[in-house]
């Protein structure tokens, strides 16, 4: 018999056998006639058990254990389930064992250290649950809007020779003869050689940086989204993040509003264009309108991030950053090389994107490795592609991490990664 899931149930099995096979999540034992709950990925149904079927080999079967159930469809009394299964047979796949880490129905709270402890549990929370299918429905829908873009998905090496991001944040280790090996915290050098060829690439994978600090939207190992596309440059890149981040909730709204809802999240689509202000008219205003202490030059601190994020709610870009203050792959404005052709993506105060358009004059980009405190020698390999008739180029790297707290409307990343890693969590 094929098994069905519980959201599948209709009408027209009313009166037919079905087989439905899941955990155990609620038990009502009233004597002669027992309910109980089997949920599966896709919903609970109610199921009228004997008091013997909740009997397995001599032991109890307990909540959370895995079954399957055969038995006729018929309408039910309950205000939750419309139809619900008569038990024929009920067979225990095994017996969950007592007392659980965590009680996944929610009833009972627990930390979030608990249940990241014993997330595969923690995920039979039907809350839970909804967060990753959303993201899985995000990674569904990012990945048709680049290739209808006409971007190829690559895959670049996380074992890597030279720093992508500069020397900060490094994982390193030694395994290679006499050569530093490093994981790879981003594509970036990679995704622009690529532009040499295939013109318009993304990738979408795990990276690495070794963030000392712990707050609630680093990690250790996180997944981004990187495009790079030759002949474009930040406007035109700026405007394929923004198509991107509108599409995808439009579409989450019209495809996943059960899972939105359900983690309690009430995101608009948000109108286009993003509003863009420059880094130089953020630090006039934080001067001038919060009276910080700050100038031209310096970076926008966690406080200031939070102000300018208290104006700017939604999505905005932070454009034009200080050459300085950007990584030495990218591009100094034509009219005013102390500034870049580059971007942060906000959404309020957090980053969810950074990019512009890059160096891809070859002695231009080795001036800018050394002004950067780099070793021009540890490039080679990269410099050398910029020495083949390398295209103009742009970009941009979006933590997908981030993107789902803000879909998701949760304060904490880990939230909305399976198995986080940081500096206090390595397993499981
Ligand atoms: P950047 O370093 O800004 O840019 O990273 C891009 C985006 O990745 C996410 N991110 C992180 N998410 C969680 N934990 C972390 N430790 C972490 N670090 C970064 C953020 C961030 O905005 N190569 C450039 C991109 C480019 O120019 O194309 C880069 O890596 O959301």
């Amino acid at each position: 018999m094929e098994r069905v899931y519980a959201n599948q149930l209709n009408e027209s099995m009313l009166g037919k056998d079905v087989e439905v096979a899941g955990w155990v999540e609620d038990v009502r034992e009233l004597g002669a006639i027992n309910f109980i709950i089997v949920r599966d990925v896709s919903g609970g149904v109610q199921v009228v058990v004997e008091p013997s079927m909740l009997v397995s080999n001599g032991i109890k079967v307990t909540r959370q254990s895995s079954i399957k159930v055969r038995g006729r469809v018929q309408r039910s009394r309950s205000v939750n389930y419309p139809f619900e299964i008569r038990a024929e047979s009920l067979h225990t796949y095994s017996i969950a064992k007592h007392p659980l880490p965590i009680d996944p129905t929610g009833r009972v709270s627990a930390s979030l250290d608990a249940r990241l402890d014993a997330r595969a549990l923690d995920l039979r929370n039907p809350r839970v649950a909804a967060i990753f299918k959303l993201r899985h429905n995000t990674l569904q829908i990012i990945r048709r809007f680049l290739v209808e873009k006409g971007f190829i998905e690559v895959n670049t090496p996380k074992i890597i020779g030279s720093a992508s991001e500069g020397g900060a944040n490094l994982f390193k280790f030694s395994y290679f003869n006499n050569r530093q090996a490093y994981l790879a915290q981003s594509p970036q050098l990679y995704k622009e050689q690529l532009t040499l060829a295939l013109d318009r690439v993304f990738e979408i994978a795990s990276y690495y940086r070794a963030e000392k600090s712990h707050t609630t939207r680093h990690l250790n190992e996180f997944v981004s989204v990187d495009i790079e596309a030759a002949y474009m440059d930040a406007d035109d890149v700026m405007g394929i993040a923004e198509e991107l981040i509108h599409n995808l909730i439009r579409e989450l709204k019209s495809k996943c509003s059960k899972e939105l809802s359900l983690v309690g999240s009430d995101i608009d689509v948000p109108t286009l264009p993003f509003p863009k202000v420059t880094y130089t008219q953020a630090v006039e205003m934080l001067k001038k309108e919060y009276n910080m202490s700050i100038e031209v030059g310096d970076d926008l601190s966690d406080h200031a991030l939070r102000l300018l994020g208290e104006r700017m709610k939604s999505f905005y870009f932070i454009v034009d950053w200080p050459t300085a203050l950007k990584p030495f792959y990218i591009y100094e404005r034509d009219d005013d090389p102390r500034f870049s052709y580059s971007f942060d993506l906000q959404y309020g105060a957090l980053e969810l994107a950074s990019g512009g358009k890059r160096q891809h004059d070859a002695s231009r980009l080795r001036k800018r490795l050394v002004e950067q405190g780099l070793n021009p020698e540890e490039f080679r390999d990269h410099l050398k592609v910029f020495e083949w008739g390398m295209p103009p180029h742009a970009g941009w790297g979006l933590g997908l991490d981030r993107l789902m707290m803000v879909i998701c409307n949760v304060k904490n990343v880990r939230e909305v990664v399976l198995y986080p890693r940081d500096t206090e969590r390595l397993s499981p």
